[in-house]
């Protein structure tokens, strides 16, 4: 812990790289771990254009069901943490596979979401954007769009989706400039997200991984703390900027 919190806080330019893990401390299930999100159903059904076209009905259902628990969990201190990063350092970016916007609740200002987010919908029709719609008794599900009339979907990046491009484009720029990069709660399976922390590595960063379980990202990294993110985060601000931390970016624990 202690070599890694010295590299966070001599570091001037950090990214952090999130999944569904940094998220299971606030009571949102990962994907695939046991008893995840995907247990009960078949990924095809709910995370490819094929699933939604097969059942819009019950897929917009599905998201609409983990939108209400997203919306009901609070920020954890992995999220609080991050946000506290972000403060301490001169250059922070936050790049997140996640949907369910707590890095942004947590306080976290620059956020790039990968896949999208659970509280924006677009039209199947012309791609119009809209919020996610409150739910109205009677109204058709998925409800319409409220511009052009076409069908409804979930603003996120399914099986065979391309990322959005500028999205992406500022999130390997940030990975290829950065001298820290932390990548917290991802299996590290999904393309081209996991392919993050290996862009940084190959500009010389040093990748941290916090995650409780070994992933094909833990031969990438410098160091791996193998706890929970809800734990360990919070104890590498403390060891890098001690309890009170800087006022500013790079004033930390003895380095002024
Ligand atoms: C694309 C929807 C191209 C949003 C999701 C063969 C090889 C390589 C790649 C491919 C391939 N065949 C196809 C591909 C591409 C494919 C892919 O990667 N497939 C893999 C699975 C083989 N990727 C795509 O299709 C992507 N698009 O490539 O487009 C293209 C280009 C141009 C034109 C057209 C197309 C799209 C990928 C996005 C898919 N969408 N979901 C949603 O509903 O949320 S994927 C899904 O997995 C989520 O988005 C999630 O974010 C993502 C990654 O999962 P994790 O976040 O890592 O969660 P997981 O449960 O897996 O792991 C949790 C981890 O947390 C575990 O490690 C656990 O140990 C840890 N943990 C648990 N508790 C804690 C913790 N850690 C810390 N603290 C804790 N307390």
């Amino acid at each position: 812990m202690e070599t890694a919190a010295d590299v966070v806080a001599a570091a001037g330019r950090v990214v952090a790289l999130t999944g569904a893990g940094v998220s299971a401390e606030s009571g949102i299930a990962t994907f695939r771990d046991a008893g995840g999100a995907w247990a009960q159903v078949d990924v095809a059904d709910v995370a490819t254009p094929a699933g939604y076209r097969a059942d819009p009905a019950a897929l917009w259902r599905w998201y609409a069901d983990r939108r209400r628990a997203m919306r009901a969990a609070a920020p954890n201190p992995a999220h609080q943490a991050l946000a506290a990063i972000e403060a301490r350092v001169a250059d922070f970016v936050l790049v997140t596979q996640n949907i369910d916007g707590l890095h942004q609740r947590a306080g976290s200002r620059r956020v790039l979401e990968l896949h999208g987010s659970v509280e924006e919908a677009r039209c199947t029709g012309r791609g119009h954007a809209t919020p996610w719609p409150d739910p109205e008794p009677g109204a058709p599900v998925p409800p319409l769009c409220p511009r052009c009339g076409a069908r409804l979907r979930p603003d996120v990046v399914w099986f065979g989706e391309a990322l959005p491009r500028a999205t992406v484009e500022a999130a390997w720029a940030a990975a290829a400039d950065c001298d820290v990069l932390l990548v917290v709660g991802t299996s590290a399976v999904v393309e081209p997200a996991a392919s993050l922390p290996r862009v940084a590595a190959a500009h010389g960063a040093a990748v941290v991984e916090v995650n409780p379980n070994h992933t094909p990202l833990s031969a990438v990294a410098d160091h791996v703390l193998g706890a929970p993110a809800g734990v360990v985060l919070p104890a590498l601000v403390e060891a890098a900027w001690g309890a009170g931390g800087p006022a500013s970016p790079g004033e930390a624990r003895g380095r002024i």
